[in-house]
């Protein structure tokens, strides 16, 4: 058990007037987490293990073999956690279940400590005034399920149907909005393919099947969560802005193969209820396979109420020659592409380049390719920066402010534009586990101490807490 933590005070919204982005009336605004990244607990409260356990405690795989076992401790510090999020002010807390907290099998019986704690969690949120937003599947597939075949075969699928069921009947009163994956585009591919994530697989287009299930169990859990009553039902997609290296013929071609695998392989069986129009070329034929079934693309295509976007930054690729066939080489990710970073700007410590306008690009580039587009909530948006503590204790992160204050005023030009964005979920509300890449990297307007634990609020926090007292004082009426 950690040292015990006292949550430092957020201290005064004080300051010059406020001259940041204005958003119109209405619109919400969240920070958002997600579930093996900071509640710790691994082994506490009834809880099953998860890929993310194995593959954390597997040697190698993760950046100084960071675990998420204690993560932020939230599992223990969440009043503290919501304390923080009531003095924010926020409309909305985004956070994901643990699969395997609820159902340690992943199926079978249910863990009443599981249900307990997201009892309490919900309760406590609510009795702050803050609607959860909650995300059933954040990548922590229950270990038991990964041990029949994981997302590769279609039970899996069934089964999330079934957790979602249970979710939303045992605490559907109280959850404002469902979301049924998260980036399913990194469980797929980074996952199955590329093996970066858990589980680890390095199956190359193996993946495919992954990817699809995912989307069938999506479409399972949406149809669950509407039988039980539920309204707000969506996913949340990392969508990627993609520019190509050049007009040259080889890198339109590549920049088409790029947006399938990134981008059309989930929106358009979502949003059209059809298969990419490039997955031949794109995966060489292989994208069509024994896991489609008549009537999954019905399912996967069930109306939604809200699409999710988590955007960081844009990508730009490059016609490149297939890897070797060596199965150890080939990843589904080759598909003769390969990424350069022409864009010369600011790079966050993720190495993302820092491209606000490619934010607006995706968001209105999405409105004119789905004309039906469902609302939109940007589900995560923030940067990872080297933050420090200052002499007066206080963490002045003025990089990840000028990030936040582009990236939103990047929104207000989408909604300028005609996009339809209902909501803001800043990543992440807390330093938390950042998968492979341990603790190193921190996104969090609350800084953690990772040795007690202490939160810290950083000038971020400030600043976002300025914006919305001053978004519910005065929302822009000019739109
Ligand atoms: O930390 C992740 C999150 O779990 C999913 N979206 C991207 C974030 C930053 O890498």
């Amino acid at each position: 058990m950690p040292a015990a933590a006292t949550t430092a005070a957020p201290g005064p919204a004080t300051g010059p007037a406020y001259d940041g982005p204005r958003f119109p009336a209405g619109f919400r605004f969240g920070t958002a987490t997600a579930a093996y990244q900071i509640e710790g607990a691994h082994d506490e409260g009834g809880r099953g293990p998860s890929i993310w356990d194995t593959f954390s405690h597997t040697p190698g795989r993760t950046l100084g073999g960071a675990t998420g076992d204690t993560a932020c401790d939230h599992y223990h510090r969440y009043p503290e956690d919501i304390a923080l999020l009531r003095d924010l002010g926020v409309d909305s807390y985004r956070f994901s279940f643990s699969w395997s907290r609820l159902l340690p099998q992943g199926t079978g019986p249910v863990n009443p400590e599981g249900l307990d704690f997201y009892d309490r969690l919900l309760d406590e949120l609510l009795a702050a005034g803050i609607a959860p937003a909650v995300t059933l599947y954040h990548w922590d597939l229950p270990q038991a399920l990964e041990d029949r075949g994981g997302w590769r075969v279609r039970s899996t699928a069934e089964a999330f149907a079934d957790y979602a069921a249970l979710a939303a009947e045992r605490f559907g009163d109280r959850v404002e909005r469902w979301i049924t994956l998260n980036e399913p585009y990194c469980s797929a591919f980074v996952g199955y393919a590329e093996g970066r994530h858990a589980p680890g697989a390095r199956e190359g287009r193996g993946a495919l099947a992954a990817a699809h299930h995912l989307l069938v169990g999506h479409g399972l859990a949406v149809r669950a969560l509407r039988a039980a009553g539920s309204r707000e039902v969506g996913i949340t997609l990392n969508l990627d802005r993609i520019h190509a290296a050049s007009p040259s013929a080889e890198d339109q071609a590549a920049l088409l193969r790029a947006e399938t695998l990134h981008n059309d392989v989930w929106t358009e069986p979502l949003l059209s209820g059809r298969y990419p129009a490039h997955e031949h070329e794109t995966w060489s034929g292989q994208a069509d396979g024994p896991w489609r079934r008549p009537g999954d693309l019905e399912l996967i295509s069930e109306p939604l109420d809200f699409v999710g976007i988590n955007f960081y930054r844009p990508i730009t690729v490059k016609a490149a020659p297939h890897r070797a066939a060596d199965p150890e080489q080939r990843t589904a990710v080759d598909i003769g592409v390969t990424e350069i970073d022409p864009y010369g700007t600011r790079h966050t410590t993720m190495g993302w380049p820092v491209v606000p306008a490619a934010f607006t690009e995706l968001l209105v580039g999405l409105h004119t390719r789905y004309p039906d587009l469902p609302p939109v909530w940007i589900t995560e948006n923030g940067s990872a920066e080297a933050d420090e503590v200052a002499a007066d204790g206080r963490v002045h992160d003025q990089e990840r402010v000028s990030y936040l204050d582009a990236h939103m005023r990047a929104v207000t030009d989408a909604l300028a534009r005609g996009v339809d964005v209902r909501g803001y979920f800043v990543w992440s509300l807390l330093d938390n586990f950042e998968w492979a890449r341990g603790y190193d990297q921190r996104f969090g307007i609350v800084r953690v101490d990772y040795d007690t634990l202490t939160r810290t609020p950083k000038d971020s926090y400030r600043w976002f807490r300025n914006l919305i007292a001053a978004h519910r004082a005065a929302p822009d009426t000019t739109s």
